[in-house]
């Protein structure tokens, strides 16, 4: 029987990408599912594939956005008890120097990859330390240890979130509560394309060559993470694709 049958797993960011991919793949190891994202329609879909498919998991939706810290404590209030969450809505808004990103795309990669991280695991943590159990996985990337040119608030919020895992690591240390971080190099989901505001040709631009990880390239290894026997805690992983060896370290056939 896998370990993760029966638990209660909270995935921000489900709509897509490596969310969606963590959803199906925690479904087929017997997980309930707690899908958070902003684009509800897209969850029900997933929602209605999923129990179909797996009988026996109940799936439930939260339309939510993570930066409203009242929105995520009422819909965290109204779950029942979370075994894990994956902490994985994110996204990056553009390609630009420091001195030319906007307030506004400032604001939203910082409200939505720090602040609302925090605020999720604040909400879920007091339930975790009051049962002495869970686990947190935060979905970090290879841009939170090496800043490149013109990812600076980007990078800078996936600094915050190795942080934030650490420190949460520390905190907990006298619990049976888990934290790790899964930092990923590229993978081919919608974030290019959300980097460049709906531009699918520049998105494509930046898989070009190479064979980029997919979401499911990830959710194997959220799914490895979550599944170690409880005393085993996976702190960090980095995980590339074959041809990148550094943020901005990719081999492309020419
Ligand atoms: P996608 O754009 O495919 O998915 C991003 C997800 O985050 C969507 O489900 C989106 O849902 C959700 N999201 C964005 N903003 C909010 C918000 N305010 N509230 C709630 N949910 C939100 O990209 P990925 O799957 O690639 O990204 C997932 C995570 O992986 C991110 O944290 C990203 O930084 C990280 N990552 C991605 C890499 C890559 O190369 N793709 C590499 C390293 C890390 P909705 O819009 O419906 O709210
Ligand atoms: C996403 C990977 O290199 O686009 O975190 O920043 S990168």
């Amino acid at each position: 029987m896998s370990r993760l049958q029966g638990k209660n797993v909270l995935i921000t960011g489900a709509s897509s990408g490596i969310g969606e991919a963590c959803a199906r793949h925690f479904a087929k190891a017997g997980s309930n599912l707690l899908l958070a994202a902003r684009r509800k329609e897209r969850l029900e879909n997933l929602k209605q594939e999923l129990e179909a498919q797996h009988p026996s998991i109940i799936v439930s939706t939260f339309e939510l956005d993570v930066r409203s810290k009242a929105k995520v404590d009422a819909v965290v209030a109204s779950m029942g008890h979370v075994d894990v969450l994956v902490n994985n809505a994110g996204l990056v808004i553009g390609l630009d120097k420091l001195e030319d990103i906007t307030e506004e795309a400032m604001d939203t990669m910082l409200d939505t990859n720090v602040k609302g991280l925090v605020y999720v695991t604040q909400a879920v943590v007091p339930g975790m330390r009051a049962r002495n159990s869970g686990h947190i996985i935060n979905i970090g990337s290879v841009a939170g240890q090496q800043a490149y040119a013109n990812g600076s608030i980007y990078c800078a919020s996936k600094a915050a979130v190795a942080s934030i895992t650490r420190a949460l690591m520390a905190e907990t240390i006298d619990t049976a509560i888990r934290v790790s971080e899964i930092n990923p190099g590229l993978v081919e989901t919608e974030f290019s394309v959300i980097r460049f505001r709906g531009d699918k040709d520049k998105a494509d631009s930046v898989y070009k060559g190479m064979e980029p990880l997919n979401g499911d390239d990830i959710a194997e290894t959220v799914i490895f993470v979550a599944g170690r026997p409880v005393h085993v805690n996976i702190a960090e992983m980095l995980v590339f694709p074959t041809n990148q060896a550094a943020a901005t370290n990719v081999y492309r056939k020419p």
